[in-house]
């Protein structure tokens, strides 16, 4: 598996990538991590590229990501692949950025599925084109079966309109008598959003350097640690994901006892 995974010398030659990830490994993981993959656009602007370029760039870093966090023994990473307010956008960056999953899964599946992986999606499918929905269905399908990581794409999704179906559903329930008023707690009404199989993300990363939550899991980002960072997406590399995983486990040694 290591070998896998590039290995780099510091500088001072010092500790390689497969040390920090021992290292990472010898103390309590997240369970589950929720990433904000900004900065594509502004990274192909910095070089002169069109944003197209950018997400695509970006598309390789969800690769490089699943891999490492599948060698840490994370249970769960949720990226935020695409939001309800991405539509918006020019037709065409969106046209793109919907074939992503197509080409992301045509190339890496086989690997996905080798590794154990679970795809799954959370989000409004009805809106998203047929040749996106199939793609993402297909493999979802194809790795049902597989119990190590899952990696969930957040994908036309937003927080909020999820809130809100979820109390229609909650008051649907309650109109029909499948639910009593006394009956209803945090725990129930978790059982009603899209994450109902997950636990709360224990971190948030957003890259990009903007500090906010955008509409991304405000319920279940509640009580989560949150990570930011000024690294663009596309430039997110194990040595970032491990950072951010350390911060965590510092975080969670000075305030975890109490
Ligand atoms: C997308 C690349 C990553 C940066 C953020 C925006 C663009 C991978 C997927 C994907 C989704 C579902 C799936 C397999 C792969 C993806 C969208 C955008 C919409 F089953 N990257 N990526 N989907 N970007």
């Amino acid at each position: 598996m290591f070998n896998k995974i590039r290995l780099w010398k510091n500088k001072n030659n010092s500790s390689t990538l497969r040390d920090k990830i021992e290292k990472i490994k010898k103390l309590p993981v997240p369970e589950h991590v929720a990433i904000i993959m900004d900065g594509n656009g502004r990274w192909a602007k910095k070089r002169a590229l069109p944003r197209i370029a950018g997400h695509h760039e970006g598309m390789k870093v969800v690769r490089k990501t699943t891999k490492l966090a599948n060698e840490l023994g994370l249970k769960a990473i949720t990226l935020y692949a695409f939001s309800t307010e991405n539509w918006k956008r020019p037709k065409n960056e969106v046209d793109y950025i919907m074939k992503l999953p197509d080409e992301f899964l045509g190339t890496f599946l086989p690997e996905l599925i080798e590794e154990n992986v679970q795809v799954k999606m959370m989000g409004y499918k009805s809106q998203l084109p047929v040749h996106t929905l199939s793609a993402i269905e297909k493999a979802i399908e194809e790795t049902k079966n597989n119990d190590g990581l899952v990696l969930n794409f957040a994908l036309n999704y937003g927080s909020r309109a999820e809130i809100l179906d979820a109390v229609k559903q909650v008051v649907n329930d309650c109109n029909s008598g499948k639910l009593l008023e006394d009956q209803l707690d945090e725990k129930v009404f978790s059982s009603y959003l899209m994450t109902t199989e997950f636990t709360d993300p224990d971190l948030l990363i957003r890259t990009s350097g903007e500090i906010r939550l955008s509409n991304f899991m405000l319920w279940q980002l509640a009580y989560s640690e949150l990570w930011f960072t000024d690294v663009l997406w596309p430039d997110f590399n194990e040595e970032h994901l491990l950072e951010a995983v350390e911060a965590f486990q510092k975080r969670q040694r000075r305030f975890g006892g109490v």
